[in-house]
């Protein structure tokens, strides 16, 4: 066999593969960038961000976040699986501010199986509006200057401050009461386990973040 054709059928050989990997990656695309960014999200961080949810292959809507739990931005952790996959990977290093689009292979997203509106074996778009980006949120270094007070628990005013504060901090203006109660009641319904209206240590740091 002559080289040039041996070179041929390995290359052949090898394009399977690569269309695995390319199926198995997420695509993301800037939609728009604010003009200061003063911090980029990375795992562990706390982001709130709207998200619309299409259909890759007809463009149809199956998820608006701005329809459920009372229309209020979502607030998850990034990293961790609060999110699917593609959208853990697809919503790293990104700004206050910053809108994107990530499309999802299924691998990443809702499987073979689908799941609701979504049917098997599907690629889906996200348009993504990201508000802000808490720094570190699981860290003891985080709770320590959350916790005011000191008395080893958070309260829904000590979180609020805080939240605020990290506004000021990263220059992404200050938001109106009402944002920082919805914000605030979100994160005390997932985390408030016990329900007593403040979170200890063990329900604040449920993920076993990185810096910890
Ligand atoms: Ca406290
Ligand atoms: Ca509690």
């Amino acid at each position: 066999m002559s080289p040039p054709v041996a070179l041929l059928l390995a290359l052949l050989a090898l394009q399977p593969s690569l269309m695995v990997a390319a199926r198995d990656e997420v695509d993301t695309e800037v939609l728009f960038m604010p003009e200061n960014c003063t911090q980029k999200s990375k795992k562990g961080d706390l982001l709130n961000a709207h998200y619309d949810g299409f259909l890759a292959k007809d463009g149809s809507k199956f998820y608006c976040s701005r329809s459920v739990k009372e229309g209020h931005p979502q607030w998850f952790v990034l990293g961790v699986g609060q999110v699917i996959k593609g959208l853990d990977l697809g919503l790293t290093n990104m700004c206050p501010g910053e809108k994107r689009k990530v499309t999802v292979p299924p691998s990443l997203a809702f499987g073979e199986k689908g799941k609701g509106p979504v049917p098997p074996n599907a690629t889906v778009v996200f348009e993504v509006e990201l508000y802000a980006v808490s720094r570190g949120p699981r860290s003891m270094e985080a709770f320590q200057e959350i916790d005011q007070d000191m008395d080893k628990a958070l309260t829904r005013d000590e979180v609020r401050r805080y939240l605020k504060l990290q506004d000021e901090k990263t220059g992404s203006g200050s938001q109106d009461e009402t944002f920082y109660n919805k914000v605030v009641a979100d994160v005390f319904r997932k985390n408030d386990v016990n329900g007593d209206g403040s979170l200890s240590v063990k329900e604040y740091n449920v993920y076993g973040h990185d810096e910890l």
